[in-house]
């Protein structure tokens, strides 16, 4: 353990740029958005400092309208496609134009909580005040921009924002996206990776075909919102965004913020009511659903899993999941593969259709303890901790046999380590 605590450091000593972290040096060679939240939690357990620092990094890079990207292109790097000159946002520094999932808010108070139990709470309260506005900012961006409804929920307008990239879940609203004048293009990904982990040609030339929506919009929230061919209420999200609004709120109250405190009561509310549109009675699980036919995916995939760390309550839906949650387990060696073994699209290898995520294990791991589940928690854990004393820092695993899957040496599992996965209690 002490070792493999060790090369854990190494690796985020090793891709840090200075400020921030690489999800990998070759495959991913900028900064990414609920990565570099992750990497904090890792960092926070030697080297405080460093740990703030890279949020604090990453809203740098926030536009006025409180949206902060996805992607934080700091410097330049040809081993990455689509790079800065695909976006185009027109932004210093150069970023791109859609988000990823609101973890960070969860993390801040993790750090903040950390800080405080070290006794260097007055050392950091500064810190904390100047990221608050700005995490606040961020989620009244959700409400504005990816919640037309006012349910309280997150509407992705591209795949990469669910941090689930080619999840089958957006298969069938993806058949909207036209992809006739996408062009000609060259695929870095599939040049480091062995394209079976990777997500298929059809699928990019839709990443692309939004990126090139957006681009024609202007990078502007609302029009990209309005025509957007892709609109799905994604259930990672929504699930993410309840349990940051809920861990904002109590930061919020740690620095006497009495009118931002009304405000996310209000939020985590509103979410806590509509959240419920995500529950498929037909399939009894937590399914995204496309915002523009109306229709369930059906798919039960590790982000159903998050209802628990997103803190819902509920003794029938919770059996239901639970019971998922068996069959599951009986089926594949490690939890929890992201997508349910028993579908016919389950593939161990490929990206976010089988493998199995450290960073999503910890959301569920996590919350599975919080809700009494610790024997499931512990398993959850148990099983990171497998994959990765016996495959290595991979990016994701296979949940038959622990095969790594995509990159190697990656922060945000090495940060999992260190923060959770790795820990005695
Ligand atoms: C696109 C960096 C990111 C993660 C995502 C993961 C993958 C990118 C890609 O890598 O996505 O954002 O090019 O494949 O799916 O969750 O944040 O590690």
């Amino acid at each position: 353990m002490i070792e493999t605590d060790e090369a854990a450091r190494a690796i985020l000593r090793a891709n840090d740029r200075g400020g921030y972290t690489v999800p990998n040096g070759r495959v991913y060679p900028f900064q990414w958005n609920w990565d570099s939240a992750f990497v904090a939690l890792g960092f926070d357990t030697f080297d405080r400092d460093r740990a703030w620092t890279e949020l604090e990094t990453l809203f740098r890079a926030q536009w006025e309208d409180g949206f902060l990207p996805h992607i934080v292109f700091w410097k330049d790097d040809p081993g990455y496609f689509p790079g800065p000159s695909v976006w185009a946002t027109g932004r210093r520094p150069a970023t791109s134009g859609i988000t990823q999932p609101p973890v960070a808010a969860s993390v801040v108070r993790r750090l903040w909580d950390r800080a405080v139990e070290a006794g260097e709470g007055a050392a950091y309260r500064p810190r904390l005040e100047a990221l608050f506005p700005k995490l606040m900012n961020w989620h009244r961006w959700f409400r504005d921009h990816r919640d037309p409804d006012r349910r309280g929920i997150v509407v992705a307008l591209h795949p990469w924002e669910t941090g689930r990239d080619n999840s089958p879940e957006w298969d069938a609203p993806g058949e909207a996206i036209d992809v006739s004048g996408v062009g000609e293009y060259v695929r870095r990904d599939t040049s480091h990776l062995d394209a079976k982990m990777r997500p298929t040609k059809l699928e990019y030339d839709r990443y692309l075909a939004l990126v090139q929506h957006g681009r024609a919009q202007g990078w502007d929230h609302a029009r990209i919102a309005a025509g957007s061919p892709f609109r799905v209420a994604d259930v990672g999200m929504s699930m993410i965004l309840l349990r940051a609004n809920r861990d904002l709120l109590a930061l919020a109250q740690d620095l006497g913020r009495g009118r931002e405190e009304g405000e996310l009561i209000e939020l985590a509310a509103r979410g806590e009511r509509g959240i419920g549109w995500l529950w498929d009675e037909a399939r009894q699980a937590w399914c995204s659903r496309d915002l523009l036919t109306g229709r369930s995916s059906g798919f039960v995939t590790s982000a159903s899993f998050l209802s628990f760390y997103a803190g819902l309550r509920d003794a029938r839906r919770d059996s239901a999941m639970l019971g998922h949650l068996d069959r599951i387990a009986a089926r594949v060696r490690y939890l929890m593969p992201s997508l349910d073994p028993d579908d016919p699209g389950f593939q161990m290898i490929r990206y976010w259709r089988g493998p199995v995520w450290s960073v999503v294990n910890y959301m569920i791991g996590t919350g599975l303890g919080e809700a009494g589940h610790a024997g499931w928690a512990d398993k959850v854990r148990a099983d990171t901790l497998g994959l990765i004393e016996s495959s290595g820092f991979y990016e994701a695993f296979s949940p038959v046999d622990g095969t790594g899957s995509g990159g190697d040496d990656f922060s945000w599992t090495a940060a999992i380590w260190l923060a959770w996965a790795g820990t005695a209690g």
